[in-house]
């Protein structure tokens, strides 16, 4: 990927920082919590807010916007030959309750960015270029992780399930879609991309882990995203009165999910390995008074590992123990769902060296390494070539109001990102 016009105007890749900066404030302002943390739920009136400017922006650059039927927006930048396949880049905006600003953002704002450095610097792609908001990568909504990235990945199984596919509040997913101005009226499978639509993939993104920082490293080079699992489960008994009912007469829905939860712990930490991960996030329990037995508990369990047989070993264990549980404590196992089980990501090795020669021009420190938070990049793998650019976090903080980077590692990861789209664009 060497471009030769990129060389001479290298020292001219100038990142508008402070604009940049004001941009992740303004859209972190889109919120349905007070500020620092930032709330944004798919399809919710904040939601379509935050898109309404990622819109505008993209008009700004010059891009060209098309929306897909379930809100992933595209800008693109057309190059000198459209026909060949172009290079796509970009993240989400979407935000877990009670998090920060930087998570997903930094990859749409900063593409956008990385845009208007290459345009700024007079470089005139070959391939088209393209920035792309997914709809959604939180599974907060819906539970479903990576929705929009699933979907332009071209799965049956989600197409089929959007259909009957409702969030806490019983609205259904197509409702939820009307409500943000997108009509699911035709079938969903004109969200899929073809294989090969596009010569590769990149997502810049702030590597949620204390690595880079720790280490004064300033870019990470994503060489593998770790396998993602949940599960959802629900136990169910008689409940009752919390004073009244003896204790060896009672079948507590509750004790059993607290028991799960602690055996997930058990099996992660059996697998031998460090880069075994679980986590309950989800814990509910009806009817939630404190002198009512829990008579149901709902738990969704998150586990990981850049191993895949390991993680699915984990996820064996953990249900003959929600099976074990449910026998000894007389309580009705009523749910065990594994709600997605996907395989690990390889970045792909020519993505890999244009973005270490660009970090190499740049004499920018950089560290190969492997994502354990999942991104869009997991499912676009599916269908291109994918690589992915890592900038240091403050204490690798994440999913909490304190997430933070600094505007310099921001820059420097747009000017890798703007460098790298520019050798892919002239592949
Ligand atoms: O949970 C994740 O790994 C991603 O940040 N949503
Ligand atoms: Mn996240
Ligand atoms: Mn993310
Ligand atoms: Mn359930």
């Amino acid at each position: 990927f060497s471009g030769y016009q990129i060389h001479d105007s290298i020292s001219s890749l100038s990142v508008h920082t402070q604009n940049l900066q004001r941009q992740i404030d303004e859209l972190s302002s889109f919120s349905d919590t007070p500020a620092p943390s930032v709330t944004r739920v798919l399809y919710s009136e904040k939601d379509v807010l935050a898109r309404g400017y990622i819109k505008k922006l993209m008009g700004l650059s010059g891009l060209s916007v098309r929306e897909d039927a379930v809100g992933n927006i595209f800008g693109r930048w057309v190059g000198s030959q459209p026909e060949l396949a172009p290079v796509l880049t970009g993240s989400h905006i979407d935000a877990i309750p009670y998090s920060g600003k930087y998570d997903g953002v930094v990859g749409v704002l900063g593409a956008i960015e990385a845009i208007n450095v290459l345009k700024r610097s007079g470089f005139k792609p070959k391939r088209s270029l393209e920035v792309i908001m997914f709809t959604s990568e939180e599974p907060t909504r819906f539970g479903i992780s990576c929705l929009g990235s699933r979907l332009l990945a071209g799965s049956e199984e989600l197409k089929e399930l959007l259909k009957k596919t409702v969030d806490s509040q019983n609205i259904s997913f197509s409702d939820a879609a009307t409500f943000a101005g997108y009509t699911l009226n035709e079938d969903l499978s004109s969200v899929f991309l073809e294989k090969g639509s596009y010569s590769a993939f990149i997502e810049l993104h702030i590597e949620q882990g204390p690595i880079l920082e720790e280490e004064g490293i300033s870019i990470g080079i994503v060489t593998a995203i770790a396998a993602p699992a949940s599960i959802k489960v629900d136990f169910e008994g008689n409940g009752g009165h919390a004073g009244a009912v003896l204790m060896p007469k009672r079948n507590d829905a509750g004790l059993a999910a607290a028991e799960l939860a602690l055996a997930v712990e058990k099996h992660v930490l059996e697998s031998g390995s460090i880069d075994t991960v679980g986590t309950v996030g989800i814990l509910e329990l009806h009817p939630g008074a404190i002198n009512s037995i829990p008579s149901k508990s709902h738990l969704e369990i998150d586990t990981r590992d850049i191993d895949e047989k390991r993680r699915n070993l984990v996820i064996e264990k953990i249900h003959k123990s929600a099976l074990r549980i449910s026998k000894s404590r007389e309580v009705n196992l009523s749910e065990f769902k594994i709600v997605n089980q996907d395989p690990p990501a390889l970045s792909e090795d020519s993505i890999i060296e244009a973005t270490e020669s660009a970090c190499q021009e740049l004499k920018l420190s950089y560290k190969k390494m492997i994502s354990r938070a999942y991104h869009d990049s997991l499912f676009m793998a599916r269908i291109s070539p994918m690589g992915m650019i890592f900038i240091p976090c403050y204490k690798g903080y994440s999913h909490k109001p304190e997430e933070f980077a600094a505007p310099e590692d921001v820059a420097n990861g747009v000017k890798v990102l703007a460098l790298t789209l520019g050798k892919l664009s002239l592949s």
